[in-house]
């Protein structure tokens, strides 16, 4: 991801819902680039508790929720003392730039928002909140308001991403230069971009999802991890070849091929190359996610009884950031005529 080369220190920012419980997917696509970068770049990582307004909520269960998220980041390897990690909803900028992206951006634009699209898909467009539609510009403005050059995130969030380097260029061009442009960091195909449910390889390892027993949620006993892996769908074929990396006809042995060469750094087909037999894949796989989550587990039963530890980090990220955010505001509010 981020180079030591890099000239000068790239500004990094990205985000997590509180909503639901992170699972690997989560954890491959965007959380471990967050730690590899956080000695690279100037970072500020989020819990984006006001996206998940978008969904109904218990309010005890969403306080819990943002610091759940917070405390699972600190466990997976996040260093306050290297990045900046904080709550949305502690840097009022990002909803006062949200209505300045809201109204930079057209109905248009967002009704073309195919997550926007999924997640109606269900309960139909009419009954969804009216955030869920304008989600894109909050997470226009979560990005603008610090300046990133780099978006480190999966490849879910592509399309958002380009909305708000459209979003950005077309206020510059109207208002004078006043964000930067920013740059998604998506990992490369095969190396976490979108992991997929291991019990319909269609379909994107989600948190939203009817079918749980294909996502290995980061929280999960390790006996439910295994048992998972080894249910993944495979195929029907078997013997010399069986085993190769091909999204397109053999989705679920490619996922699994994804997810041990993301863990070992290596490519999937590289990966392949090792195996005969799918039993064989599923036990190794099964093992390098269990290495994987294990120590971010008891990590997190260790910060866990830090309450106040966790609520510092927070207090201090949400001072770091709120600098930096209302700084990129009153130059929108300024150059809009505000
Ligand atoms: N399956 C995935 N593979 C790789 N990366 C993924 N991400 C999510 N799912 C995968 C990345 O994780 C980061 C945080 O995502 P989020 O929870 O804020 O939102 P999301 O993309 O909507 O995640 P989910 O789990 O899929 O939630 P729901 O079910 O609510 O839609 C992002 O960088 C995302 O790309």
């Amino acid at each position: 991801m981020l180079s030591s080369a890099d000239p000068k220190p790239q500004r990094v920012l990205s985000g997590i819902q509180p909503t639901g419980e992170p699972h690997l997917g989560n954890l491959l696509g965007a959380i471990r680039y967050w730690v590899e970068d956080q000695t690279l770049g100037d970072c500020y990582y989020c819990v984006v508790d006001l996206h998940g307004l978008t969904v109904p909520g218990d309010p005890a269960e969403r306080r819990q929720g943002s610091l759940t998220m917070a405390t699972l980041l600190l466990a997976a390897g996040l260093d306050p003392d290297t990045c900046t990690l904080f709550l949305q909803s502690q840097v009022p900028a990002h909803s006062q730039l949200a209505w300045v992206m809201e109204c930079t951006a057209s109905f248009g634009e967002l009704a073309r928002m195919t997550q926007f699209k999924d997640k109606t898909a269900k309960g139909g467009e009419q009954a969804a909140r009216v955030g869920l539609f304008t989600y894109p510009c909050l997470m226009a403005a979560d990005i603008l308001a610090y300046d990133a050059d780099r978006v480190p995130v999966g490849e879910d969030q592509r399309q958002h991403l380009e909305l708000t380097r459209d979003l950005a260029q077309r206020f510059n061009a109207t208002y004078g230069t006043t964000f930067v442009v920013p740059q998604a960091a998506i990992p490369r195909p095969g190396r976490g971009a979108r992991i997929m449910n291991l019990a319909d390889p269609t379909r994107k390892m989600s948190k939203t999802t009817d079918l749980p027993a294909g996502v290995v949620g980061l929280f999960d006993e390790p006996a439910d991890i295994e048992r998972k892996v080894k249910r993944a769908v495979t195929d029907t074929d078997s013997g010399p070849g069986s085993v190769r990396y091909d999204r397109e006809s053999k989705p679920g042995v490619s996922n699994l091929l994804e997810l041990l060469g993301t863990l070992r750094g290596e490519d999937p087909d590289r990966v392949a190359e090792g195996y005969s037999r799918y039993g064989d894949l599923k036990a190794d796989v099964a093992r390098a996610v269990l290495d994987a989550v294990e120590p971010i587990q008891r990590r997190f039963k260790e910060l866990s009884a830090e309450r106040d530890y966790v609520a510092d980090v927070l207090a201090t990220g949400a001072r770091r950031a709120n600098d930096v955010a209302s700084a990129t505001l009153q130059r929108a509010y300024r150059a809009v005529g505000l």
